[in-house]
Parts: C-alpha cells; structure tokens; sequence
C-alpha cells in the first residue's frame, strides 16, 4: 500500500503540479533510465504486472531496500514535455540504464530516434553507445532486447541488434558488469524485478551479483527448461502429442519449444502466479 504525504515546501521542477509531493521522493536516487527500440511494448505491459514490489512502489521510491526511481519511461514517468527531453539530454549522474526492444542500425540507426532537437535527431543507437559507459548497469528486458527477437528476424530491414551486440560483447558497465539478458517475449515481471533489485543490493554492498549464464541471463530464473517442469512433460514422455490445440496431450508437434526454452514460468506461472 503506497501512502503520500503531502509536503508544500517541496517545489515542482518539471513535474505535474499535483504531484510535487512526489518531486522529493525522487531526488538524489539511483534513476532508472528505461528507453524504448523495436519491440511492442509488451515488455511495459509485463513490468505493470509486478506485484513485489508494483510499479507504482518503484515509481514512488517506496522500495525499503533502496532509494531508486523510475526517472525516465517513454510510457509509464511523472515527467513530461520539455523537461523529459531535458533528461533525455543531460542524463543523472546514477542511473541504471534498461532497454527494451532492439536497436535498428541501418542508416546509422535513424529508424529509431528518441528525440529530435534543432532539427537534429538523436538515434536509439548512438544515445544507447554514449550512455553505457556511465550506466552503473545496463539492462537488456525483453528477446528482442537480450538477442534481437522478432525485430532481428529475416529479413531484417533495419539491421536490428541486441544491446550487446550494440555495445560490444566484452562491454562491462562502471560496476564491472556485463548487459544483463533478461529475455522472454515479454519476460515475467518477477525477473525484471528480481534483477534489478539485485543490482540495487549489489550497489549497497548487501549481495554478489546474480550468477549468469553463458548467455547472461541470471540463472535463478533461467536454469530450467520449460519442459522439465511442465504439467503436460508426462504425455511426453508416453508419446502422447495433440495434433491440434484443445486435444489432450503434449503440444511439441504444435510448436511448443519447451524442451529448448529456459525459464521457470511453469512454477512462477503468470498474472499473479494464476496462469501456468
Ligand atoms: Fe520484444 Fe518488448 Fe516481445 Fe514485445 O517491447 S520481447 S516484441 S513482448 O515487448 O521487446
């Protein structure tokens, strides 16, 4: 449960008049930078589902753990008009920095532009170049994000990329850490979540870093197959398939990639741990 008090010494610097209260509980936090590539914005849509915190704790610094903010989100931030892109422009000295989607490349990126300013735009993928190197952490949410997804698929118009692939495989971020993948077309909320909540424990000195696989993904949400936990893996096992949807059986001839697909979905199950 958020509570807001109201604080009338607190002045309004660019956000909403009804919301200076919320103006002092997000200064001087770690900011989270989230921007935007090729994507569909489900990966937004999976982080309004987190539910420990939700997002309106985040957006209100109301974590325990840590002070931190959603600073800046094309889709979901108190910020608005000119004094978001002033944020866009002069970035805060903390921040982590989080991507979804993918960066087009083609063109020198112009398919993607975050902003245009004295006629000169500012693509995705230059602006995502500059910032890392200051990231404390950079983020990758979402397939497309973490290793391309759909927007990489053939025929690939834009020369879409990963933020790795981006930014370099050896990229390390000024607290010494890789593009942490967290991919799933959208991922769970529970990962966006847990692993930015590790790297806010990691920057206070109270854990390691999350342990990551060969593909940088954290290995608490990704150490599993799909398939080993799924309610369906014994049709499976008998030779049981469905051959259309709504049969009984196992769905592999219906193009389930669970015996290939890492993630714990099936135990975590979705939209508030209902759905497998
Ligand atoms: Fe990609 Fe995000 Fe799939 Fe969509 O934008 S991971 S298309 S669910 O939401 O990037």
């Amino acid at each position: 449960m958020v509570s807001i008090k109201s604080d009338s010494s607190v002045e309004s610097k660019g956000y909403p008049n009804e919301s200076n209260v919320l103006t002092s509980l997000v200064r001087d936090h770690i900011k989270l930078l989230w921007l935007q590539g090729q994507g569909c914005s489900g990966c937004t849509v999976s982080l309004l589902q987190a539910e420990f915190p939700g997002v309106v704790d985040i957006l209100l610094s109301n974590i325990p753990f840590n002070k931190v903010n959603l600073e800046y989100h094309p889709t979901i931030m108190f910020l608005w008009g000119e004094k978001a892109l002033e944020l866009i422009a002069k970035p805060p000295q903390n921040f982590i920095l989080i991507v979804e989607g993918a960066i087009p490349t083609r063109d020198g990126g112009i398919h993607c532009l975050i902003q245009i300013s004295n006629d000169r735009p500012t693509t995705l993928l230059d602006y995502i170049k500059n910032l890392a190197s200051k990231a404390l952490a950079v983020i990758a949410v979402g397939t497309c994000a973490s290793f391309g997804g759909i927007p990489k698929a053939s025929p690939n118009p834009t020369d879409a990329k990963s933020v790795a692939d981006v930014l370099g495989q050896d990229y390390k971020s000024k607290l010494g850490l890789p593009v942490i993948n967290i991919p799933g077309c959208p991922p769970h909320p529970d990962w966006i979540i847990g692993t930015l909540t590790n790297v806010l424990l990691f920057i206070e000195g109270k854990a390691p870093p999350l342990q990551l696989d060969k593909y940088n993904r954290p290995i608490i949400f990704f150490n599993k197959t799909i398939h080993e936990n799924c309610h369906r893996a014994g049709y499976f096992s008998e030779g049981e398939f469905a051959k259309k949807f709504g049969e009984k059986g196992c769905l592999f001839l219906l193009g389930c990639k669970g015996p290939v697909a890492y993630g714990d979905c099936v135990e975590r199950k979705w939209n508030g741990r209902v759905n497998a």
